[in-house]
């Protein structure tokens, strides 16, 4: 579906004010980050961290006031801010100094729009994920294209939100969670592209499937090793989640710290976390 048509469909299906700030997003009248409340400089958590290490791009999580390094798989809920199947986030943040003044950083999609089956993700969709920033987009639909860039601060930072936008041909989009896999790239042609990374995004489906598709992209595609162990989700396994665990001893229904989900905390998951004991993604 060309662009035009995305517009076409977004304009035929906006009845609400969601609707009408969508349009405005779409067409380039209101830049994303004007759209959203609050203050630019505050609530980086969350955002993907841009960084140059040995002259490639790397991305990393941007966590309160920490960068944790490595991370190439990322979270976003559709329709949080009120605009369904929108989101601006995550944000992308490079530090000053990291580009040269002149650079510009720019997205592409090196693969199609795919959705969760439970199992794993299915291509071949009626769905597209429009990725706009002011009037620049490209519509990831189901092969790979090449996106946009732009241009760093003048103190070789950046800090930028871009829009997601998932429509479809067909109707409203399915209820679902979305997988967009990106690379970053830098028109400085001393800093070569990233390693693929990945959006996962949930279109109103339930957090357990977002986080089960989460953990499969992080294990099958980023080759991350998943610790099961890690019960409050803080990527180390220690003294907190074996307190956490005691603390729900027993019969638990869909517990962090029934590892096995088998709908009990009890020992064969206590020697599963102490097999985990350390650090972990
Ligand atoms: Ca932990
Ligand atoms: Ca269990």
């Amino acid at each position: 579906m060309s662009l035009l048509q995305s517009r076409t469909n977004l304009f035929i299906g906006s009845r609400s004010l969601g609707g009408a700030v969508a349009l405005a997003l779409m067409v380039g009248v209101l830049p994303a980050n004007q759209v959203m409340a609050g203050d630019p400089h505050e609530g980086h958590a969350g955002d993907v961290f841009v960084g140059v290490e040995e002259g490639h791009i790397v991305t990393g999580l941007i966590d309160e006031d920490d960068v944790e390094p490595g991370m190439r798989v990322f979270e976003s809920e559709l329709g949080e801010s009120g605009v369904p199947g929108f989101s601006d986030e995550p944000g992308w943040e490079a530090f000053p100094g990291t580009f040269s003044p002149n650079a510009r950083v720019g997205w592409n999609a090196p693969a199609g729009l795919t959705r969760w089956n439970g199992d794993g993700f299915d291509g071949g969709l009626d769905e597209d994920m429009t990725i706009n920033y002011a009037s620049l987009s490209f519509v990831i639909g189901n092969d790979p294209v090449d996106g946009f860039d732009l241009a760093v601060q003048p103190d070789g930072g950046l800090h930028r939100h871009i829009g997601f936008f998932l429509s479809s041909g067909s109707g409203d989009p399915h209820v679902g969670v979305y997988l967009v896999e990106l690379e970053l790239y830098c028109t400085d042609s001393a800093v070569e592209s990233s390693e693929h990374f990945w959006i996962v995004f949930n279109n109103e489906a339930s957090e357990d499937d977002h986080e089960a598709a989460v953990e499969w992209v992080e294990e099958h595609l980023a080759g991350e090793e998943h610790c099961h162990g890690d019960v409050n989700d803080d990527h180390v396994v220690d003294i907190n989640d074996l307190l956490a665990m005691l603390g729900v001893w027993g019969p638990c229904d869909e517990c962090d710290a029934d590892l096995d989900d088998n709908g009990a905390v009890d020992i064969e998951d206590l020697l599963e976390l102490l097999a985990d004991f350390g650090d972990c993604h």
